[in-house]
């Protein structure tokens, strides 16, 4: 078994409202798509997505595309894709950094993988120890009427009774006053969290996080700028509401450091941020060494990123936010033919071959941006 080719497309998707976060609001959400196939024709398929172009990370989606052409596929040309981490471990050596790049790349190989043995991604990741897992929505309409409405309708339908509140854009004060609303009509029906995304400074943060906690919120996500790991512990240090870091902990080393000076006191998982599945599993032993909790977190994927995370959080013995996988909701459309199920407050874990899911080429090709960069054996 050898892998053949490696295609890489950019996708356009629209989403059903407006999605507004401290940095960009996404009315389409861009994600990239990695095609691996194999000498027998075989293929595998994986998504990451970005948000906001270059506004929330470093790795934008051209990027990405750009970098895995350039410098990983003639990398991987020609390897067994059985051998995923051998394959990744030789990469890491001449590709620094690029964690968004190289997991496309491992994604896809791993969904080859496993369907070539026709069992499911989580099977070469120790198996499923959970069928279904928790999962939060973000109300982030930018308006609490609607929120709350949102929110209502949510509970009504089982679908979601965490909610994920935006609130780094604008400012601090009234956002924390928007989180006192949706709370006092919420009660005890729903968990409220808050992602500022790095927007605040320190200052700001002791103030409104006090408020916040009063206010009875139960997780405070990245506060302040990534870089500002020293903030963070003194933060942590400060509050009983647990702290998250999640544009802060991308590298296992990074990860490392934040459980070290406790800068933070649980981190959103994301395979994306990490480099790829294996690398978030290294990420989940230094969790599970140093008592950090985790959050099975999402850059809003369609079906098919959605359906990996899924996979690989189902192998983590104690998720202890949940996750908040939500991301093939917020899309008017996605790029399978099948959907995955949410019910009962929880996703279900798909438990097809590879991540199981089956791609839909048509919707591929409607929503790529171009065809092209195809590079053969
Ligand atoms: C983030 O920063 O957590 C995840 C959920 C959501 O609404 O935004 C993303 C990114
Ligand atoms: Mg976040």
């Amino acid at each position: 078994m050898k892998i053949r080719s490696f295609e890489v497309y950019i996708l356009d998707l629209p989403t059903i409202r407006p999605h507004q976060l401290a940095m960009h609001t996404i009315t389409v959400q861009t994600i990239v798509v990695g095609c691996v196939t194999d000498d027998e024709g075989r293929e595998g398929w994986s998504e990451v997505a970005t948000i906001g172009g270059a506004s929330y990370g470093e790795s934008t989606p051209e990027a990405i595309k750009a970098n895995i052409d350039t410098y990983i596929t003639p990398l991987i040309i020609g390897q067994d894709p059985n051998h995923f981490d051998r394959i990744m471990n030789d990469v890491a050596k001449l590709v620094r950094g690029n964690y968004f790049a190289k997991t496309v790349v491992e994604n896809a190989i791993i969904d080859l993988a496993a369907k070539a043995k026709n069992i499911p991604a989580f099977e070469l990741f120790g198996g499923q120890i959970h069928k279904s897992l928790p999962i939060a929505w973000t109300l982030a309409s930018g308006n609490t009427e609607k929120d709350i409405e949102e929110a209502q309708e949510m509970l009504e339908k089982k679908r979601h009774n965490i909610f994920k509140l935006k609130i780094g854009k604008g400012d601090p004060f009234k956002n924390v006053e928007h989180v006192r609303s949706i709370k006092e009509v919420l009660g005890d029906a729903a968990r409220l969290t808050v992602d500022v995304n790095q927007a605040w400074d320190e200052d700001t943060s002791n103030y409104c996080i006090a408020a916040l906690e009063a206010a009875g919120v139960s997780m405070v996500e990245q506060p302040l700028a990534a870089w500002d790991f020293e903030g963070m512990s003194r933060l942590t240090a400060k509050f009983n509401v647990p702290i998250m870091a999640d544009e802060a902990a991308t590298s296992i080393q990074d990860v490392f450091r934040i459980a070290k000076y406790r800068a933070g006191n649980s981190i959103a998982l994301k395979p994306c941020k990490h480099g790829g599945m294996t690398q978030t599993k290294k990420v989940v032993g230094i969790a599970e060494a140093s008592g950090l909790g985790l959050y099975g977190g999402t850059m809003i994927e369609s079906s098919l990123g959605t359906a990996a995370c899924a996979q690989l959080y189902s192998t983590i013995s104690d998720m202890k936010f949940g996750t908040e996988i939500f991301g093939p909701l917020l899309f008017k459309d996605n790029v399978t033919v099948n959907d995955i199920k949410f019910e009962n407050f929880e996703v279900i874990v798909p438990d097809g071959p590879g991540f199981g899911m089956e791609i839909d080429k048509e919707k591929v090709k409607h929503y790529a941006r171009e065809f092209s960069g195809k590079q053969e054996m």
